[in-house]
């Protein structure tokens, strides 16, 4: 139970299909959680799964006031709910990552000047000077990152000064966009800041400067020179002169510390809802450099996010870079970095396999899954018991970011001969279910070895997402990746990524100064943390034989790959 004096960590996750918050106490114990649905809860933007979609323009893009409108109902709900607003020391959260927010002149006025006596969405709906946010899954840019990369110098240059590659979705190209196609816009935006730093400004009461790791997803910030990079802001900017400091100017600072106050909360919350006159915001981060957050994730250890999308996450000291993933700088500790996957085909393609699957067997009445479960286990290791031969597939209904390839599903068998695209000797659709779930963990294990240990094999894996309840995909998980300690679900899962938000909120509070030495994150929790009920071991990872069999995959898969990019 908590006592009177007991204080509050708010921890917000501002994602694509819905806003989550999650309050906790200083023992780290969940004490309230609500969400808002952007299709159900805001049914007025008309959006599908958050979004609008240009199919013709490849573009994806959500309304920023529908977000606004969002977080209004969710404080309803949380006053509704009984959360005592005048507890809450110290608010921090998180953001889908790579959305850019358009901010007019005369919002940071609007953001200042908030009337408590009414809502936030109709006071900000007129602050934008676009009112479109691009979202992560917008893949309208080639033409743009062709453009920066030619002129840079590559994809490896490229990453190897922001991190990534260029990609899509990520902020710089969508701002050189914007800058071409709405001329107007871009001349009357006076800020621009991530979907991030967006909700931070709005809890503030004026625009927040970016977050150290969440910059890192533009493709505009120098992570070992710490600065935005000067030849990239001038392409973006169109000019090297009065251009590029405009753009500057747009983009304004970024805040190193990942536990900094930035200030207290707006006097609008504390006039409309209670919050406390000295409630703390903190920098709002990415909602993947937050996901790290809810664990004391050592070196060597490894996140697989199984949502609508796979992401793979780590936090490493050793900032090697790749145009196959990504680096960001950690959102806490100086001197270890993020490095992530990030996989459109997730769970949809693992679901269509499944259907198909149903058509034939009907899955029990309780598990949608059964059919494709069972299957999964009475299949051979890469389908065929047969010594030197594997039957491999690749697997994207969804155009695929990891690799950069269009939609399409392809089956293979390899032998002594090499690989050949057939379904020959497949028992389909059953030979499916274990087969995609080979492809999507050799395709983790092909690109996270080199960011692991000298064998590329994990100390541990962390599961989280709606995917890690079941059996069948943690068990291949173990098996493909082979960490040494076995997989692991994180309970609250679904809700890791508002959970490191929350701990952040609270580490910024709480964190202890001794010879001038701030008080690591990963300490702090660690102290904290209590392993026995925050975790379920759910596989024992490494087992001898198997592992090394995939690592005998890996070779001929990444072939696969190959062919379906240049099919
Ligand atoms: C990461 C990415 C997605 C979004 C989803 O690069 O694009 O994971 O952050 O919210």
């Amino acid at each position: 139970m908590m006592t009177v004096n007991d204080g509050l960590y708010l921890g917000f996750d501002l994602s694509t299909q819905q806003i989550k918050v999650i309050a906790i106490d200083e023992k780290l114990e969940p004490v309230f959680q609500a969400n808002v649905e952007f299709d159900v809860d805001t049914p007025e933007y008309k959006t599908r799964k958050g979004v609008y979609t240009n199919k013709a323009l490849k573009e994806v893009y959500a309304p920023v006031a529908m977000w606004i409108k969002a977080f209004d109902i969710l404080l309803g709900k949380m006053k509704d709910g009984g959360l005592d607003f005048s507890k809450v020391r110290s608010i921090s959260g998180a953001g889908q990552q790579h959305g850019s927010v358009y901010w007019s002149y005369g919002a940071e006025e609007v953001l200042e000047k908030l009337d408590p006596s009414q809502a936030l969405e109709p006071q900000l709906a007129k602050a934008f000077s676009h009112e479109m946010s691009p979202n992560w899954q917008d893949h309208s840019t080639a033409s743009e990152c062709d453009f920066l990369e030619e002129q840079l110098g590559g994809p490896e240059k490229f990453a190897e000064i922001t991190g990534s590659k260029t990609h899509h979705r990520f902020t710089g190209p969508q701002i050189l966009r914007v800058r071409h196609r709405h001329p107007d816009d871009y001349k009357n935006t006076a800020r621009i800041s991530l979907v991030s730093s967006f909700f931070a400004s709005i809890l503030l009461g004026s625009i927040a400067p970016f977050d150290v790791s969440d910059v890192c997803g533009m493709n505009l910030w120098d992570i070992p020179n710490e600065k935005f990079d000067e030849k990239i802001i001038s392409l973006v900017a169109g000019g090297e002169g009065k251009e590029k400091d405009e753009l500057l100017r747009k983009l304004g600072p970024v805040e190193p510390d990942g536990g900094k106050n930035l200030g207290c909360i707006s006097d609008y919350y504390v006039k409309r809802y209670g919050f406390a006159k000295d409630c703390i915001i903190t920098p709002v981060t990415g909602d993947n450099p937050s996901t790290i957050l809810a664990l004391p994730l050592r070196p060597l250890d490894v996140i697989v996010s199984l949502g609508t999308s796979t992401t793979l996450l780590v936090s490493t000291p050793v900032y090697k870079t790749s145009p196959t993933y990504h680096m960001f700088s950690h959102p806490t500790t100086r001197g270890l970095y993020m490095g992530m996957l990030c996989y459109c085909n997730g769970s949809l393609a693992r679901e269509k396999v499944r259907d198909d699957i149903n058509e034939i067997k009907p899955p029990s009445a309780e598990d949608p899954w059964s059919s494709f479960n069972e299957a999964a286990m009475a299949s051979p290791i890469l389908g065929t018991e047969t010594e030197g031969e594997m039957k491999l597939g690749v697997y994207f209904p969804l155009p695929e970011i990891i690799p950069d390839c269009q939609a399409g599903t392809w089956r293979f068998t390899s032998d002594a001969s090499g690989l050949h695209e057939t379904d020959k000797g497949w028992d389909l659709p059953s030979a499916d279910a274990r087969a995609i779930l080979e492809s999507q963990n050799l395709s983790m294990r092909l690109r996270a070895g080199p960011l692991l240990s000298s064998t590329g094999q994990p100390r541990r894996v962390y599961v989280v997402g709606g995917g890690s309840r079941n059996p069948a995909i943690c068990k291949l998980t173990g098996q493909v990746l082979g960490p040494t300690e076995g997989v692991y679900r994180l309970e609250l899962g679904g809700n890791a990524c508002a959970l490191g938000s929350a701990y952040k909120a609270l580490w910024a509070v709480m964190r202890t100064k001794t010879d001038g030495e701030i008080e690591s994150f990963e300490d702090f929790l660690g102290k904290r943390w209590d392993e026995s009920t925050m975790i379920v071991k759910v596989d024992e990872g490494y087992r001898e034989g198997v592992w090394e069999k995939y690592g005998k995959a890996l070779k001929p898969f990444d072939e696969a790959e190959k062919y379906a990019v240049n099919y």
